[in-house]
């Protein structure tokens, strides 16, 4: 199973271009090698993207884990939030900076075309990555002292953050892309198409909000990123873990040639 987040990893940080990784994506759709998108992006902006990669209906987690979505053998999908629902978030986000006078911007502030502007996106998946349901996304604007004390803040709220490409997300506290796959692979186990399954995970990932994720799964790829903050894993099976010399796509395809061998 290929776990991979999108932006900075299977997508361009700037362009949100696959293009070099496709060779890749034809193979593992060829070898039905199941691939789940483990994002930052909402369920609204990866439904869309698995039909054009040519993953529709599989399952995935968005939001930073703060939602998984499954497929069942019913056809029916089967959805899991991590307890605290978009417009709860954005009411203690409201209240903490009238509360501390925190300075910072999130999504429910922009408007569609300013985060089109910070992201790169278009206005139309702009709107979509607006469309959260369960964390969400800010740029920070004051002191690195403001920062610690709305961390501890929002610790008391039962909310935690994680680092992005660009932005920072906020989500209820113990939700990540780590508690997610574990969440998803278990939920795997005791669905009858896949119990007979092992599954051997390949993670892929750029920012430090992937470092839970790429510390859960058999092989880690980490991709090269822009971000500053490095992404720290807390693993030791060091000939496990890859780290690309390409950015997104191109380092993505890097890490697959790595640890998979080609036929
Ligand atoms: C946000 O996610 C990225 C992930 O690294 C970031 O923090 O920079 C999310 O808001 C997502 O919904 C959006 O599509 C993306 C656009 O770059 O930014
Ligand atoms: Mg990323
Ligand atoms: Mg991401």
């Amino acid at each position: 199973m290929i776990v991979t987040d999108l932006d900075g990893s299977l997508l361009d940080h700037h362009t949100y271009s696959w293009q070099p990784a496709q060779p890749w994506l034809d193979k593992i759709v060829q070898h039905q090698i199941p691939l789940v998108i483990c994002s930052s992006k909402t369920a609204s902006e990866i439904i869309p993207l698995q039909q054009q990669l040519g993953f529709s209906g599989a399952p995935f987690i968005a939001e930073n884990g703060a939602l998984v979505q499954l497929d069942r053998a019913d056809g029916e999908n089967m959805r899991h939030h991590a307890g605290k629902d978009y417009s709860e978030i954005c009411h203690c986000l409201r209240r903490l900076r009238q509360q501390y006078q925190f300075r910072f911007s999130g999504f429910a502030d922009f408007t569609d075309q300013e985060v089109a502007d910070i992201t790169g996106l278009t206005v139309r998946n702009a709107a979509l990555a607006r469309r959260r349901e369960a964390s969400e996304s800010l740029v920070w604007r004051d002191s690195e002292a403001q920062f610690a004390a709305f961390a501890a803040a929002l610790e008391q709220e039962g909310l935690a953050l994680t680092q992005g490409g660009r932005f920072w997300h906020v989500m209820a506290s113990g939700s990540g892309k780590g508690a997610a796959l574990a969440w998803l692979l278990q939920a795997y186990k005791q669905d009858k198409r896949f119990s007979q399954h092992d599954f051997i995970t390949i993670g892929l990932g750029d920012g430090p909000n992937d470092a839970p994720m790429l510390d859960s799964v058999d092989y880690a790829v980490v991709i090269k990123g822009h971000s500053k903050t490095p992404v720290t894993l807390t693993r030791q099976d060091q000939h496990n873990i890859y780290h690309t010399s390409a950015y997104g796509p191109e380092g993505w395809q890097e890490g697959l040639q790595h640890f998979i061998a080609q036929d």
